[in-house]
C-alpha cells in the first residue's frame, strides 16, 4: 500500500532495518551518505536501490531537510552506484517514487537504478 509522504519518519521501516544491518540485503555500495543494495523483486536485469543513511521519508523530506553535504553525498553515491554497475553506456534510469500517487511503498527515500536492457517509456 503506498505511503503518505508527509508522515513522520518511522525508524522501524524495512530500509532502516537494512541500513542498521538488522535484516539482510545484497549490499553493493556504502559510504557516509548512502548505501545501495539489490531490489528483492528486480524489474530489470540491474535493479539497485540507493538510500540515504539519514532518516528521510521521501525525496520531498530529503530535499527539504537534508544538509547540503548529505544531498551532495547522496547524489554522488547514486552516480557511483550506476557507474560501478557498468550502466553508464548504454544507459540507465533513475526513479524516486513519492507518496500515494507516486506509488511509494517504503517510507525511507530510495532511488531506483534500472539498467541492463532498453527500458521503454516507463518502469515503476
Ligand atoms: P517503491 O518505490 O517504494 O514502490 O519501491 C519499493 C521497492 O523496494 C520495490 O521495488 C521492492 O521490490 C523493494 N523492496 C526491497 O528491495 N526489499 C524489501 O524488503 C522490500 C521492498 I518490503
Amino acid at each position: 500500500m503506498p505511503i503518505d509522504a508527509t508522515q513522520p519518519y518511522d525508524p522501524n521501516n524495512v530500509f532502516a532495518k537494512i541500513l542498521r544491518g538488522e535484516i539482510p540485503s545484497s549490499r553493493v555500495y556504502e559510504d557516509e551518505y548512502a548505501i545501495a543494495f539489490h531490489d528483492i523483486a528486480p524489474a530489470a536485469p540491474t535493479h539497485i536501490l540507493v538510500i540515504p543513511t539519514g532518516p528521510y521519508v521521501s525525496w520531498d523530506d530529503f530535499s527539504a531537510k537534508a544538509s547540503d553535504a548529505e544531498i551532495a553525498g547522496f547524489v554522488r553515491a547514486v552516480g557511483i552506484v550506476a557507474r560501478e554497475a557498468g550502466a553508464v553506456e548504454p544507459g540507465y534510469r533513475l526513479l524516486a517514487n513519492v507518496g500515494r500517487h507516486g506509488g511509494q511503498e517504503v517510507p525511507h527515500l530510495h532511488v531506483h537504478v534500472f539498467a541492463g536492457q532498453p527500458l521503454g517509456p516507463m518502469l515503476a
